[in-house]
């Protein structure tokens, strides 16, 4: 071992890990991957690009792949040692994700790559761990989409939540509304060519992320945020409330005012509503989310309810309480950022997604708590330290509005369980970094915005408590990040080279 005193290259970093005195396993061409037909076809080919050698069973060592009935949901363990590798899954997720701690852990010396003798048991604290795409400000074709799977599904995480409508845009196509995207789907932020998807590309993005283990989560963002449906649906919408708020934006970032009927291609937030009081609105409601919960196996439909600025709360409540409701009727759990808990009457499994900004001495928002004292849940998403499109460092891209910079070391810094006063861990469904697209166009944007930052996310919602384990300090991270770096820069993700992390170069033995 050169460097007994660090932590093995592995993040999220396993609830156990035990290294054992004996010697390494031995991967060479012949090594078999066997047991489960899935996993172990998948792990043949990561380790077979991870490597470069023929995993084909004609040579001396066998890794194998083993549904157990025993353990928590998405748990495994792996037992290495230098006659064989086992990783044993409580289920398919189990299994998938002891495949990725083995690629993690193999690591190349002078005598070729191997895995060092040792234990491995692991489950995640949280079940929700998510990421969110903003399609809507920037649209992001579905090969963009499927790779950002792949890199969020590398670290553990088991959401992708889909942004798909907001004033810039509505980016699903639906039977029973054509003129969505018919009309007010062709710009982007900035001007920037538009998009959408059809039914059949979503039920692709799904199925993709199904067989990676990760649910989507879609997202219709109402009352608010719907100036693309008064492009398309003019009698549903209320003109734009141009506030002082409003012309600032324009003034800092242009784009012009909003204007009714007209595709709004600037970064204001704020402006814009659904008519509340207008039973067109709910028949509205019905048809997209109907279709929507169709073409939606997983359980969650979320209806957005942020920034409603121009809004009485009144009728925010009230819509927001119908809209729950529907949801709920259509079979589905109602999601809707955490102003909705003002509403007292939305339904009660409504879960909560928490946006505002730390403060010094704890939380108290009152909207907030109110998801646990109906019961159900919250997803924590604080924007000065989740918010994938917040500057990393000053002179780089992004926004500042959620209180300045947010270095790596910022996003990794905070704990779920102390964040909001009276929500402790068992209220908490669990931990999501959104990605809006203002200002992110291509993949490699993409890229570059949510690495190294999203590990840092992966972390805090799989890992234990940093009071469970000695790994969960910021100088063992940043340090498994940069031994990370090689295998990013390997699979094409082009992350942003932080200076707060001491990236290994390629060539370095890890
Ligand atoms: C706030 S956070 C928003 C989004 C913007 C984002 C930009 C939240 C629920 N709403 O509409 O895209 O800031 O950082």
């Amino acid at each position: 071992m050169p460097h007994p005193t660090r932590d093995l290259p592995l993040v999220p970093y396993p609830r156990s890990i035990e290294i054992r005195s004996g010697e390494p396993f031995r991967l060479g061409d012949g090594t078999s991957v066997t047991g489960d037909a899935d996993a172990s076809a998948a792990a043949a080919r990561m380790l077979r690009a991870r490597t470069g050698l023929t995993l084909d069973g004609t040579g001396p060592g066998v890794i194998e792949f083993r549904l157990v009935a025993a353990g928590d949901p998405e748990s495994y363990a792996i037992e290495a040692q230098a006659d064989g590798v086992v990783i044993a899954g409580r289920d398919r997720a189990g299994l998938f994700y002891g495949m990725l701690t083995l690629g993690q852990l193999v690591a190349r010396d002078d005598d070729g790559w191997s895995l060092p003798a040792a234990s491995v048991a692991d489950a995640p604290r949280f079940g929700y761990r998510g990421v969110m795409l903003d399609v809507a400000r920037h649209f992001h074709p579905v090969e963009t989409v499927k790779a950002f799977i792949d890199r969020a599904a590398g670290l553990k995480l088991n959401v992708l939540h889909l942004h798909l409508t907001d004033d810039q845009g509505w980016r699903l196509d639906l039977r029973s509304r054509p003129e969505l995207t018919a009309r007010a789907s062709v710009t982007s932020c900035d001007g920037d060519p538009g998009g959408f998807y059809t039914a059949a590309d979503y039920a692709d993005i799904v199925a993709y992320a199904a067989e990676r283990h990760m649910t989507v989560v879609p997202e219709f963002d109402m009352p608010g945020h719907t100036h693309a449906v008064g492009v398309a649906y003019p009698e549903l919408a209320e003109a734009p409330v141009v506030t002082d708020h409003v012309l600032e934006v324009v003034h800092a970032f242009g784009g012009g005012i909003p204007a009714a009927g007209v595709p709004y291609t600037g970064l204001a937030v704020g402006f814009s509503s659904l008519r509340i009081h207008d039973e067109a609105t709910y028949d509205f409601l019905a048809d997209v989310l109907g279709e929507l919960a169709r073409l939606t196996p997983g359980p969650y439909l979320h209806i957005g309810g942020d920034e409603c600025l121009g809004t009485a709360p009144e009728d925010f409540a009230e819509f927001m309480e119908r809209a729950t409701r529907i949801v709920a009727d259509l079979g589905k759990i109602p999601m809707t950022w955490h102003e909705a808990g003002a509403a007292a009457r939305i339904c009660d499994d409504t879960v909560g997604q928490y946006w505002g900004l730390r403060t010094p001495d704890g939380i108290a928002d009152e909207r907030a708590r109110s998801f646990v004292r109906r019961g159900s849940q919250l997803v924590l998403s604080p924007a000065d330290t989740t918010y994938l499109d917040m500057k990393s460092t000053t002179d780089g891209p992004g926004l500042t509005w959620a209180d300045g910079v947010t270095t790596v070391e910022r996003s990794y810094a905070w704990e779920p369980a102390t964040l909001i006063e009276g929500v402790g861990a068992d209220d908490i469904l669990g931990v999501e970094a959104p990605l809006w697209t203002e200002l992110v166009r291509t993949a490699g944007d993409i890229d570059a915005m949510a690495f190294p930052r999203i590990a840092s996310a992966a972390e805090i919602a799989w890992s234990p408590a940093p009071t469970d384990s000695t790994a969960r300090t910021w100088a063992s991270f940043s340090e498994r990040v940069g031994r990370l770096g090689p295998l990013w820069a390997a699979a094409g993700i082009a992350f942003t080279r932080s200076p707060e992390i001491p990236w290994a170069d390629a060539s370095a033995a890890s």
